[in-house]
C-alpha cells in the first residue's frame, strides 16, 4: 500500500500525477483542526505537503503516523521543530530555489522606497502630472549608498552581489557567522548590529524568524538608525517590532520602509502602515514569480519522494531525525 500524504496546497496537475505514483494523495483545503475531514486524513497520514499553515503539537497529537513534513517554503517558523524532533518526524524545506527571486524583490523594494515609486505613480494616475515635476516628486539615490544586511545567508549574499556589483554599494553585514568569500569578493565588512544600524543608508533584514530574532529591530535599534535611512524587510514580519516601526516612520526617526512581510498576514486594511506615505507594503511576494513558485513546489515534491525512499541528502531542517 502506498503511504498516505495530506496535501494542503493546490499543485499543478503534473506534480500531482508525480506524487500519485508514490503516494495515496489526500487533498485538503487547509490544516484547520476543527474540520472533520482534516482530522480524518491526518489520522492516517504519513506525509504532509503544503505551506502557510501551523504544524504544532495539537496537529501532531492527531497525526500519529506522520513521518515526513515537506514545506513549500524556505522558512519553517510555523512548524514546532522541537515537537517534530520528539516525534521523529523529518522536516524538509526549499532553501535554494527561491534565493535569487527574493533578492530581486529586496532590491525592488529598496528602489521603490527610495524613489517614492508608489506615491509618484499614484499622482500620475490622479492626473497631477501637469507640468515639469519639482522637488516634492524627487526621491533619493540608491547607488553608492551603504547597505547593511542583517543575515548573511543565501538570500543575504544574493542581495549583496546585486548591490555591490550592480549599484556600487559598500556592504556591511551582521550575521551568525562571518563569511570570508563575501568579505573577499565584495569587500563586505562584518559589524555588530548597533554599528550596522548607525552606519547604513539602507538596512535589509533577511534573517529567519526564531526566538532570538523576534523583535530584533525594536524602538532602541530604530533610534540608532540615520534619519535618512530606509528599512527593508523581506524575511519575516515579526523580526521587527511593528508598533515601534510605525512610530519611527510617523516621527521621521527613519526616512522610509519597504515591507514585504508583516507581523500579521494578510495585512489588515486598518493597519497604520497603510496610512503612511513613507512605506511601501507588498503582499509577501518575495518568491512569488511563476517560475520560482513552480520550482519550490517541484523541490518540495522531490523532497517528500526522496525522504520516503531514504534518499534525501539535502534540504532537511532536522537531519538528526534520519540518523536516529
Ligand atoms: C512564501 C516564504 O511566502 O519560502 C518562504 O519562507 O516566505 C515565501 O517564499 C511561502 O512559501 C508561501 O507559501
Amino acid at each position: 500500500m502506498k503511504p498516505i500524504i495530506a496535501l494542503y496546497k493546490k499543485l499543478p496537475d503534473n506534480l500531482i500525477k508525480r506524487l500519485q505514483q508514490h503516494f495515496d494523495v489526500q487533498l485538503l483545503d487547509n490544516l484547520d483542526l476543527s474540520d472533520p475531514k482534516v482530522i480524518q486524513v491526518l489520522a492516517n497520514a504519513q506525509g504532509l505537503l503544503g505551506s502557510g499553515q501551523n504544524v504544532d503539537k495539537n496537529l501532531l497529537a492527531i497525526a500519529p503516523h506522520l513521518k515526513v513534513a515537506s514545506t513549500i517554503s524556505v522558512g519553517y517558523d510555523n512548524f514546532d521543530v522541537d515537537a517534530l524532533n520528539n516525534n521523529k518526524i523529518l522536516l524538509t524545506h526549499t532553501p535554494t530555489v527561491l534565493t535569487e527571486t527574493v533578492a530581486d524583490t529586496t532590491i525592488m523594494l529598496m528602489l521603490m522606497a527610495a524613489r517614492n515609486a508608489l506615491t509618484v505613480a499614484e499622482r500620475v494616475n490622479k492626473g497631477e502630472w501637469t507640468d515639469n515635476i519639482d522637488a516634492d516628486w524627487f526621491g533619493c539615490d540608491v547607488h553608492h549608498k551603504t547597505l547593511g544586511i542583517i543575515g548573511m545567508g543565501r538570500i543575504g549574499k544574493a542581495i549583496a552581489k546585486r548591490a555591490y556589483h550592480g549599484f556600487g554599494m559598500p556592504i556591511l553585514y551582521y550575521s551568525n557567522h562571518q563569511s570570508l568569500p563575501i568579505e573577499q569578493q565584495m569587500d563586505a565588512h562584518y559589524c555588530e548590529l548597533a554599528d550596522l544600524l548607525a552606519q547604513s543608508d539602507f538596512v535589509c533584514i533577511t534573517v529567519p524568524l526564531t526566538a532570538k530574532t523576534e523583535h530584533l529591530i525594536g524602538r532602541q535599534q530604530l533610534a540608532l538608525m540615520k534619519k535618512s535611512a530606509i528599512l527593508i524587510n523581506t524575511g519575516r514580519g515579526k523580526t521587527v517590532d511593528e508598533a515601534a516601526l510605525i512610530e519611527a516612520l510617523k516621527t521621521h526617526q527613519i526616512q522610509a520602509a519597504g515591507l514585504d512581510v508583516f507581523a500579521q498576514e494578510p495585512l489588515d486594511k486598518s493597519s497604520e502602515l497603510l496610512q503612511l506615505d513613507n512605506v511601501v507594503c507588498l503582499p509577501h511576494i518575495g518568491s512569488a514569480t511563476h517560475e520560482t513558485r513552480y520550482a519550490m513546489e517541484e523541490c518540495a515534491v522531490d523532497n517528500l519522494i526522496k525522504a520516503f525512499a531514504g534518499q534525501l541528502h539535502e534540504n532537511c531542517v532536522n537531519p538528526q531525525v534520519i540518523d536516529a
